[in-house]
């Protein structure tokens, strides 16, 4: 089977919510040895943001993209379990990751964690809808190297904002390495907070935590 014939299945998996027929491409697709990874982001993910844009039109409900939301959840769980080969890579840095207060959206922030593990970094994923705070007190409490949050939503963007002021304010801003994403931040928002680094997806945001660990 094409590369592109399983993208597309990936991508009417969630748009059916059929979590067998997800989990069945996930499968052919590690037969044809294809990187679960790209299976993600461009099927599965590319699915939910179609099922998104049909419920901004109003062709569809929200129980059904809230059902979209869960398939993609459980695909992204299921490509983690099996690419999961049980060797342990040697820890190559710590990093807290958190979707911030207000924002409920963790299927990008799973994206990227799961990435990042796959590359050694040992990542503590905080969930969603965290405060600022709390992200602070979790980085300190594990000596973190980098601090990642993720906002999907343009009002909650500022708490990134909120977590550099936080940052200054305890004296510790040198302490950490910090890191946005989500789809609408930018690099230039990145600049503007003073984040020390953005990047626009997982594959991305893999280069870039190497980089800053290595600085
Ligand atoms: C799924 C979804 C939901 C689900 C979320 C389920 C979940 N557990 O995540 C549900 C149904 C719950 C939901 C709720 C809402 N949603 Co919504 N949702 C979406 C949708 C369709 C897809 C988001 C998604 O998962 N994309 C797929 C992932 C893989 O992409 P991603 O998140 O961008 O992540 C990638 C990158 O951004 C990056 N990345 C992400 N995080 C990080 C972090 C770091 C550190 C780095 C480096 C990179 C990085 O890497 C990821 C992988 O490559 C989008 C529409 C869209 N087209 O994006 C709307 C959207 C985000 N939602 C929106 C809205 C308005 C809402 C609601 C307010 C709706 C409402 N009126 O109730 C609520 C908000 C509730 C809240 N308080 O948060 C708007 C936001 C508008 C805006 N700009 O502010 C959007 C854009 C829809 C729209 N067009 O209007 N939503």
């Amino acid at each position: 089977m094409s590369k592109e014939a399983l993208i597309k299945d990936a991508i009417s998996a969630i748009k059916q919510c059929d979590a067998e027929a997800g989990k069945e491409t996930v499968r052919k697709a590690q037969k044809e040895g294809m990187n679960l990874i790209e299976l993600l982001s461009e099927g599965f993910s590319a699915g939910i943001r179609e099922v998104g844009d049909g419920f901004g039109r109003g062709e569809l409900f929200l129980p059904e993209l809230i059902m979209a939301a869960d398939i993609m959840k459980d695909m992204s769980a299921y490509i983690d379990e099996l690419s999961a080969d049980g060797s342990e890579s040697a820890v190559k840095g710590t990093m807290v990751l958190a979707t911030v207060e207000g924002d409920v959206h963790d299927i990008g922030k799973g994206i990227v964690v799961s990435l990042l593990r796959t590359q050694g970094i040992n990542v503590i994923d905080l969930g969603r809808d965290v405060p600022v705070k709390t992200i602070v007190d979790e980085a300190e409490a594990n000596s973190a190297d980098i601090i990642g949050t993720s906002a999907l939503l343009t009002t909650t963007m500022v708490q990134q904002k909120n977590l550099e002021e936080e940052l200054k304010n305890r004296g510790i801003r040198e302490k950490y390495k910090t890191m946005v994403g989500g789809a609408p931040v930018t690099k230039r928002w990145a600049k503007r907070i003073g984040a020390t680094s953005y990047a626009e997806d997982a594959a991305e945001a893999v280069d870039r935590v190497l980089e800053l660990l290595t600085q």
